[in-house]
């Protein structure tokens, strides 16, 4: 049994997604971010970095894991799943998940920041970071223009860089033109254990209607998080 601490972000659906498409049986602790849960004792000594998503393998001494991209690759090599064995097949695959780690997850993060979230609109600092995630989409377009996968057959990388693209929008960032992605997209949507894992749990907003009133609910409550550089129950917690 793997207990899973997460939220409704694209980084805690990423290991909800693996979970069910590998068939480990997990159990779901959701973390109140905006309550700041993610910042008490008790979570800090499974991932000091005070962020989901993060993993304790009961069936492994509870051996704790924090980061979603170690996390991926800790259940892949688990299961000798979704992750090839050989040295080239494994360096695509994590060569791809790098690029999703370091390029595409903190972009989007960042233009969910600057375009949604921070009271004062920062033009430069909305169009540098939208500017950058359409780069790397463009990237990922280009690669999957003769690839069906991100790299090799699917795994862990497609999953990685899924559960983020998929929020294109809250990111105010266009797929028009990139109809390999979109192509991409639309295809890992339809699998099973993915639409299992995007419900595990459900998001809290509709990302086709990004302006309705659970968007605003919503962007508000991170917009106290990344304000404060700390959620609101931080400083309550024993
Ligand atoms: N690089 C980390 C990023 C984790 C992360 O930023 N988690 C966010 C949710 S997606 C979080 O826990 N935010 C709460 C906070 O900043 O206190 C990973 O991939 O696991």
């Amino acid at each position: 049994m793997i207990t899973l601490y997460t939220a409704a972000t694209p980084n805690g659906h990423k290991i909800s997604i693996a979970l069910e498409e590998l068939g480990l049986p997990y159990q779901l602790r959701v973390l109140d971010l905006s309550a700041g849960e993610q910042k008490r004792p008790e979570f800090l000594a499974i991932n000091p970095n005070g962020r989901i998503p993060a993993i304790v393998d009961h069936g492994a001494d509870d051996f704790a894991v924090f980061e979603s991209g170690a996390i991926l690759i800790y259940l892949a090599e688990k299961t000798g799943r979704l992750m090839p064995s050989d040295a080239p097949g494994r360096s695509r695959v994590l060569q791809w998940l790098m690029f999703q780690m370091g390029g595409v997850g903190p972009m989007m993060g960042q233009a969910n920041v600057f375009y949604r979230y921070f009271p004062e609109k920062i033009q430069p600092a909305i169009d540098r970071y939208q500017g950058e995630v359409r780069r790397l989409f463009t990237v990922l377009d280009g690669h999957l223009q003769d690839h069906e996968h991100v790299a090799g057959d699917y795994s862990i990388a497609d999953i990685a860089h899924w559960a983020w693209v998929r929020t294109y929008r809250w990111s105010g960032v266009s797929l028009d033109g990139l109809p390999h992605l979109q192509r991409w997209k639309d295809a890992i949507a339809q699998r099973p254990a993915v639409q299992r894992g995007i419900a595990q749990p459900p998001s809290a907003i509709d990302l086709a209607k990004d302006r309705d009133e659970a968007a605003q609910r919503f962007a508000l409550e991170a917009r106290r998080m990344v304000e404060t550089g700390q959620a609101h129950a931080a400083k309550d917690a024993p």
